[in-house]
């Protein structure tokens, strides 16, 4: 590394879909990546298990730390002991629904979580050699004041999740403005990939297709079915986190594909993969979806999965980061659930 400055990222969420992404990147590009993970009475270092290093050995770059966005000390220590040159603040309880059942958590951890990391690195003086991304969201946007949504589309919080993160993405602006950070918002479109959380809806019904076809589940529940949104694979997505700190200036952008398709048609075309099509009966809470050559139903509506208040649809406009970042999606909605689907089969044959 003579003569070059060391690039040191440090990763909050690391455990998640997009930090097990974002370092297998980083480390492709020869950062050394520090990652933070939660205590958790079971392993949860699945996603990243393939970047574990022995830290006895020399050269080690990839180290995680024990850590948690609501407890300060925790981050003033590890910005300090890692001196991070970029971080990527992805560490979120990132689930909408779930926000609704503990929304104080959510807010100390993905608001307040947000504000503690800027502050430790302002604490610790780095803020002018630091530079900072923050995992901002469409579903600022939530109920859409203007289609499709751009940088400069008014934001309109739906949950707490969305209110937590509304308060990310100014704390974000606020340390740009008034201490010089390099801190950039990168307001993200749903994107998905085979490690997508379990109890999304992308991943919900790739696993239960895989299920299905194994005969090992005979119907899926879900709820709204014409909820839209705009699918992006999460491979493309980290892409575009890293450009945003390689930029000479800060900013704020949004990463979409600029395709929008709804939940009932991303069950189609999973079902379709397995040569399964789908005849759909009913309507709302009484709709089914059937096997069009048995005649079982496959697909039913719980009303357990519905949000006290639902973003209905999202669709991106990502001009921004095409002209300044160079940045464009490569996988198509069809190659990502078709990928999805086949991970779910292979992982559903491994096990048995
Ligand atoms: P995941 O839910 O897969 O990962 C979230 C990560 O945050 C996990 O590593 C989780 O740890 C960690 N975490 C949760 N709470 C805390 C906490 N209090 N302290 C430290 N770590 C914590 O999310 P994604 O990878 O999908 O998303 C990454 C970020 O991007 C999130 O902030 C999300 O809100 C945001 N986002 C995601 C989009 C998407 O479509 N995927 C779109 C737009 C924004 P553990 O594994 O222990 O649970
Ligand atoms: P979202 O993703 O809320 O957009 O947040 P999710 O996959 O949970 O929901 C997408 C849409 O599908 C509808 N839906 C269901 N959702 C789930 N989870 N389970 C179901 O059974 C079901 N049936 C229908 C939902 O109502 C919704 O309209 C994700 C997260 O990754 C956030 O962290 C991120 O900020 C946004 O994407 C952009």
């Amino acid at each position: 590394m003579k003569g070059r400055t060391l690039k040191v990222a440090l990763i909050t969420g690391i455990t998640g879909q997009d930090g097990a992404y974002l370092a297998d990147l980083l480390l492709s590009k020869g950062y050394v990546v520090h990652g933070v993970k939660r205590r958790s009475s079971s392993f949860n270092t699945g996603r990243v298990e393939h970047l574990y290093q022995d830290p006895h050995e020399s050269d080690v770059r990839f180290r995680m730390h024990y850590g948690d966005l609501t407890d300060a000390t925790n981050l003033i220590r590890l910005v300090q002991e890692v001196k991070p040159t970029e971080v990527y603040n992805l560490a979120a309880q990132s689930h909408v629904q779930v926000s609704f059942e503990t929304p104080e958590y959510t807010a100390n951890s993905d608001a307040l979580g947000t504000l503690r990391l800027l502050e430790a690195i302002r604490i610790l003086g780095m803020e002018k050699t630091t530079r900072f991304y923050q995992a901002s969201t469409s579903e600022l946007y939530g109920k859409v004041q203007e289609v499709p949504q751009r940088e400069t589309t008014p934001f309109y919080p739906r949950s707490p999740y969305a209110a937590a993160k509304l308060y990310a993405y100014w704390i974000t602006v606020n340390y740009r403005e008034a201490y010089g950070m390099h801190a950039s918002n990168g307001i993200l479109f749903n994107h998905e990939s085979p490690i997508r959380g379990e109890t999304f809806v992308t991943r919900k019904i790739t696993r239960a297709v895989a299920a299905m076809h194994n005969g090992a589940q005979d119907c899926l529940y879900l709820g709204n079915l014409d909820a839209q949104r705009d699918w992006g694979h999460a491979r493309d997505y980290v892409e575009g986190m890293w450009r945003m700190l390689q930029q000479d200036e800060p900013g704020d952008y949004v990463l979409a594909t600029g395709e929008m398709h709804s939940v009932r048609e991303f069950v189609e075309r999973a079902f379709a993969a397995v040569g399964t099509s789908i005849e759909w009966r009913g309507t709302g809470i009484d709709e089914i979806g059937a096997d069009s050559a048995s005649g079982k139903t496959i697909v039913k509506v719980d009303p357990r999965y519905f949000r006290p208040t639902e973003v209905e649809e999202l669709l991106g406009d990502a001009t921004k980061a095409r002209d300044v970042l160079g940045w464009t999606h490569t996988t198509t909605f069809a190659e990502l659930v078709e990928d999805m689907v086949r991970s779910d089969l292979d992982a559903f044959s491994a096990a048995r």
